[in-house]
């Protein structure tokens, strides 16, 4: 395995840092009980849905697919049903129903202590960021953090490198001494598209995903032995 030694890293967050689209699905889906909904995304259909990348863009690109004859009377409503689903993924989150992938914890703590610089890439929004880490890493960790881009600072998630580019504006560095880690073939475009190398850990959602220009492809960190390399 190649060692690598980036200026910075840029971890996506759902698939990536922690295996999270089941607890987005289950919030969707409560979210739907609670509106008296009687849609239900199973596993299946959340992995078709889960190409259109930001909740709301999702529920919306699923209204007009699956709900077209009353399409006019819920797209209103999607801001509302998402704010829901954000309150219930959080409580989700809380009951500390979420780990962190194999290798995650030690790689973060490895480049804080090497100096190296640190971004979020996200297509979900900071408050989930937020939940995330006060369930796992915590705060304190998320604060070392030099970028944090997430769905509700761009005009176009992934796979639009919007998200990438953006990052590297506020971390001042250009793509090629960064290396992002990704999970989703959507999400490796969007770093892709921004020239950014790209380290692949297959998540369940996306493991049958076209991983085509990832620098390396890997069932996680540990299994795949990723190593950065050790300053002199
Ligand atoms: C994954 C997403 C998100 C989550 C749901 O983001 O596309 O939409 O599925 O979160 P990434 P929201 O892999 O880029 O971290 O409902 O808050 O969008
Ligand atoms: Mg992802």
């Amino acid at each position: 395995m190649p060692i690598i030694a980036p200026a910075a890293l840029i971890f996506d967050v759902d698939g990536t840092l922690a295996e999270t689209e089941e607890l987005h699905r289950k919030a969707f889906n409560f979210t739907f009980g609670e509106f008296g909904l009687n849609w239900r995304w199973d596993k299946a259909l959340y992995g078709e849905l889960l190409k259109v990348a930001g909740g709301q863009n999702r529920l919306r690109h699923y209204i007009k697919t699956c709900q077209p004859e009353r399409a006019d009377e819920f797209v209103d409503q999607v801001k509302e049903l998402h704010q829901h689903k954000t309150i219930t993924y959080g409580r989700l989150l809380a009951k500390g129903h979420i780990e962190l992938r194999p290798g995650i914890e030690k790689l973060i703590h490895q480049a804080i202590e090497q100096g190296l610089k640190l971004a979020i890439v996200t297509s979900t929004s900071r408050i989930n960021v937020d939940k995330l880490f006060e369930a796992t890493l915590g705060m304190a960790v998320l604060d070392k953090f030099d970028a944090i881009c997430c769905g509700d600072d761009v005009e176009a998630v992934k796979p639009a490198p919007d998200l990438y580019l953006l990052a590297l504006k506020r971390l001042n560095l250009p793509p090629q001494e960064c290396l992002a880690f990704e999970d989703s073939e959507i999400g490796l475009q969007a770093a892709r598209a921004a020239g950014i190398p790209t380290v692949i850990t297959i998540s369940t959602y996306c493991k049958d995903d076209d991983f085509t220009g990832a620098s390396q492809i890997m069932d996680d960190l540990i299994a795949g032995g990723f190593q950065l390399q050790v300053p002199d």
